[in-house]
Order: C-alpha cells, then structure tokens, then sequence
C-alpha cells in the first residue's frame, strides 16, 4: 500500500482577481520545473487542504492547487452570484495562463471529478493527462441518492440529522427546503442548515466514521461555504445544457491519457457513475478498489491514486 508523501509548504502562493466580485486564491508547491499538475477539489465549495500536495511527488510535480469561488480563503466567502460551472473553467484557464503553464495534467474526485470532464471537455489541448476519482457527473438521480433517498437506506442514522432543520410538509423535496434556508437573511437558519446539510457529507464519505473530519465539516465557516455552494450548483442541475453532457462529449477527450479511481462502497457518489464512464470510454484506466468509500483518505483509494500520479510523472508529458 502506498502512504502519502511527506507535508511540504507551497514555495509560491497569491490571490488572483477574476471577476469584479471574485479573488481566488492559489499556491504552488513540489518542484518549479516539475510536470505541471492541477489539483481540482470537491463540493463545490470544499477548498484545498494542505494534506492534497501529498498526493503528488515533490521532486516530480509542480503541484497547483486553488480554492474555487467562494471558499477556502477566496474571496468572497461562501458568494454565489458569478458562480458557475463556466466560471471556475475560465478561472482554470485564467490561473493556467497567470503561472505561464502550456498544459498540464487535471487531477478531481467527487466535484473535482466533474469539473475536470468540464475543464477537460472544453479545453482539451490543454489536459496531458486525467486523474479522476469518485465519480459524479451530477445528474439527476445522483442528486436524489444523495439527498434525497437512497444513501438514507444505509445511514438512517445520520440521515436522521440531515432531515432535522426541514419541517416534514417540505421533506418531498430536500434540496429545495434546503435552499431555502442555506440562502435565508436569518444567520441562524443558515448555519443551522449548513451545518447539519455538510456533516450529513462528512458522515458518509468514509467506510469508517472519522471524528475528526465530523468536527470540520460541522465548523460554521466550512460548512457555509461548502452547503450554499454545494446547494446552489445542485439546484441549478450543474449548469450543464443536458444532463448527461460529461458523458456524451467524452469523444473530446477519449484521445488523453487517464485514469479513473473508484470506491465500491461510495455513497456519496455511488460507483454506476463511474462504471458509466468506464463504458463510455473503455481508453480510460478504471481502478476499482474494493474495499473503500468516497473520501480521497481512505487508504485503498489514497494508494491506488499516489500510484497513478507516480506512473503519469513517468510518462512525457507531449502529447
Ligand atoms: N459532493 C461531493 C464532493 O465533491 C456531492 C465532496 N465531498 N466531500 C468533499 O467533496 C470534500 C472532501 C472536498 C469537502
């Protein structure tokens, strides 16, 4: 099993301005003339932690990570007007374009995942290579299993907290009660909601409960950014045009080298996504790892990913 590489600190990091109303910030960090990589995290809304730089050999890789709109330490914090699918891809281009970057290697689970077929889809001559992980293309009964019924079979327990801020006349339809108040002027509905709706996440991303990442996702400050972005972009079905996009414009991207990581047991991001993808495009490595949930810790998932990252350093990096 292969463990993470040790902590290392970014040797650049600033803030970017890329819109009227949006800074985000960004960091650089392994080697200035390693293989450039870009690291795209989940949610929307989650941020980069620190802990991600050691996915990636330090010798190898200049790693790039930033906080999309709206979280992390961007700024504004836990904003939703201007924030879009569209804008964290131009963002991505933007921040390629600030560091001097001609291509690079896309690395996403969950969310991450999602905006690297976005990105990926879009720009493709700028992608050498695709990391995915947890797969979620944010269609329709994704949404339902997670939020609605479905995951709730196998956590009745937390799902039991998920249901508490919503009255039982609105639970028919959870991400719009939910909406409601993550977007209410009353602060206390809001981080009441953004609370319970973020460590319904937290509670069911790991085969095993972590205690620890219960204590950051039910952080008000995490869990605002994190449920309002999250919520928004799920009401707003991803700002994609049709719900199956990521899936029917693979042909743009079919051509790249990637590598698709997938836990059997994610109920955050059920593995018929991923095993879709596979379908769509057979080119693309699938690595099941059957003794995991969703989150980019768990250990089979954490090994199986440094493992693609160590191979695709080895590879050139022209296409
Ligand atoms: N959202 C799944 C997702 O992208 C439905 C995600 N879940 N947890 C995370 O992201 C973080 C660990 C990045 C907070």
């Amino acid at each position: 099993m292969r463990e993470l590489y040790p902590p290392i600190e970014p040797f650049q990091e600033g803030y970017l301005q890329v819109s009227n109303l949006h800074t985000i910030h960004y960091e650089e960090s392994g080697n200035p003339q390693g293989q450039p990589i870009i690291v795209l995290h989940g949610g929307p809304g989650g941020g980069c932690p620190p802990f991600y730089r050691q996915y990636f050999h330090p010798k190898k890789w200049r790693i790039v990570m930033f906080d999309q709109r709206g979280c992390g330490q961007s700024k504004p914090h836990a904003e939703l007007r201007e924030n879009t699918t569209w804008d964290l891809v131009d963002d991505i281009e933007k921040l390629r374009a600030h560091l001097g970057i001609e291509k690079w290697v896309v690395f996403g689970g969950s969310w991450g995942s999602t905006l690297s077929l976005a990105y990926s889809q879009t720009h493709p001559s700028r992608c050498t290579g695709l990391i995915l992980r947890g797969i979620f293309m944010l269609r329709q009964q994704e949404l339902r299993w997670f939020y609605q019924e479905g995951a709730s079979y196998i956590f009745p327990d937390a799902w039991e907290e998920y249901l508490k801020p919503i009255p039982p006349a609105e639970r028919d339809d959870l991400l719009t009660a939910y909406y409601k108040r993550l977007t209410s002027p009353d602060i206390q509905i809001r981080l009441e909601a953004a609370r319970a709706w973020s460590v319904w996440e937290a509670s069911t991303s790991r085969l095993f409960l972590d205690p620890e990442l219960m204590l950051i996702f039910g952080n008000n400050e995490f869990a605002d950014a994190f449920a309002r972005i999250e919520c928004h972009y799920f009401i707003n079905k991803g700002f994609l045009e049709t719900e199956n996009q990521l899936l029917l414009n693979i042909d743009r991207i079919r051509h790249i080298p990637a590598a698709i990581v997938q836990g059997r047991y994610d109920m955050v991001c059920p593995m018929i996504s991923a095993w879709e993808l596979h379908r769509a495009w057979p080119e693309a490595e699938f690595i099941i790892v059957p003794d995991a949930g969703h989150s980019m810790s768990e250990p089979g998932i954490k090994s199986a990913l440094i493992e693609k990252t160590d191979k695709f350093a080895d590879q050139p990096s022209q296409y």
